[in-house]
């Protein structure tokens, strides 16, 4: 959309003394090939704790595959915008997702009383913006693009904090030609009570279902599940499920090695693979922690548990 490049470059705006909105904008680009992957990183505007408390997107729905917000500390470049379609191009430090939004799936909005907290005080220095183009062919009339998101944003103390907690695997490999295979992860949960309300899956092209669970007392409740073969948005969890002290947390992500003629390992290109479980959650204010993962795989033990529904693959 033309009109969406007219208002770019615009700076922070203040609404009153206490909100403002900040507008992410690719500068106008021309992806020259199918499944170009661009990132652009914006400073935080202010030092002082600062709390996103909605997102707007603004996405050409014809090019743009997806778009993914990051929160970090030193994004790998600050000049305009680069290719960061390999491995980890986004940030130097750990990036923390906050935002994603993909084509053909409902955006996620935070709960009332619920924000991301930012500021260059408290580790967040910097946005950083993916955006996956996927089909080019709308460029063929070399018109620019300016998709981004515009972030409606508070100096408001907010009750609840916004955090992601990450489940990945780090030590899967899928064997070729095998039907299925499990990538298992679990760990127990030590810290103040999260509330789940949205959960995320990624994998690449062999990813069949990818399924969360808290167990507690040995019994397993679904906190999501999805194929990652759909849109790779944030969709809502089930909000029955809260996980405090003494929990664990588990995913299954479930793969298979059918058409493939050598092992497939985690890796960052489009021929390895990954699994993830993202679990988005707020955390009373007090005691916040902003992000947090768990990387140990599932035992056996625990998780010949798991209820069948996470071996059960989601026609798309
Ligand atoms: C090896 C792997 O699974 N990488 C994932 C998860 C990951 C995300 C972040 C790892 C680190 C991070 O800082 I944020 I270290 C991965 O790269 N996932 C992609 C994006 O990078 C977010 C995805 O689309 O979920
Ligand atoms: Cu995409
Ligand atoms: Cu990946």
């Amino acid at each position: 959309n033309p009109s969406d490049c007219v208002s770019r470059v615009k700076p922070p705006q203040l609404l009153n003394s206490q909100n403002f909105t900040v507008d992410l904008r690719m500068p106008g680009v021309l992806p020259t090939q199918s499944d170009t992957y661009l990132c652009m990183a914006f400073p935080v505007p202010t030092t002082r704790d600062s709390y996103i408390v909605d997102f707007l997107p603004h996405a050409s729905m014809d090019t743009v595959h997806h778009m993914l917000l990051f929160g970090c500390q030193t994004p790998v470049s600050t000049s305009s915008y680069w290719d960061c379609g390999s491995v980890q191009g986004t940030c130097e430090d750990e990036a923390s997702i906050m935002y994603a939004w993909a084509r053909n799936a409902p955006p996620t909005r935070l709960p009332k009383d619920v924000g991301f907290k930012v500021g260059r005080n408290s580790g967040m220095s910097y946005f950083v913006m993916q955006i996956h183009y996927g089909d080019i062919s709308a460029f063929s009339d070399h018109h620019r693009d300016c998709s981004g998101l515009t972030l409606r944003m508070t100096l408001k103390p907010q009750p609840f904090i916004a955090g992601i907690y990450l489940l990945m695997s780090v030590d899967t490999v899928i064997l070729p030609g095998k039907k299925v295979t499990n990538a298992d992860v679990a760990c127990e949960y030590d810290s103040y009570p999260i509330y789940p309300f949205a959960f995320r899956t990624h994998t690449h092209r062999l990813g069949k279902v990818v399924s969360g669970y808290r167990i507690r007392h040995g019994k397993w409740s679904l906190i999501g599940r999805q194929s990652p073969q759909l849109p790779q948005a944030f969709y809502p969890a089930n909000k029955e499920v809260t996980v405090r002290y003494g929990d664990t947390i588990a995913a299954r992500c479930v793969f298979t090695g059918e058409g493939r003629t050598s092992k497939t390992y985690i890796g960052g290109t489009s021929n390895d693979e990954m699994c993830n479980f993202y679990m988005m959650y707020y955390m009373d204010s007090k005691h916040a922690v902003p992000f947090m993962s768990c990387m140990d795989p599932g035992s056996k033990d625990l998780f010949q548990y798991i209820p069948a529904e996470a071996n059960v693959p989601i026609a798309v």
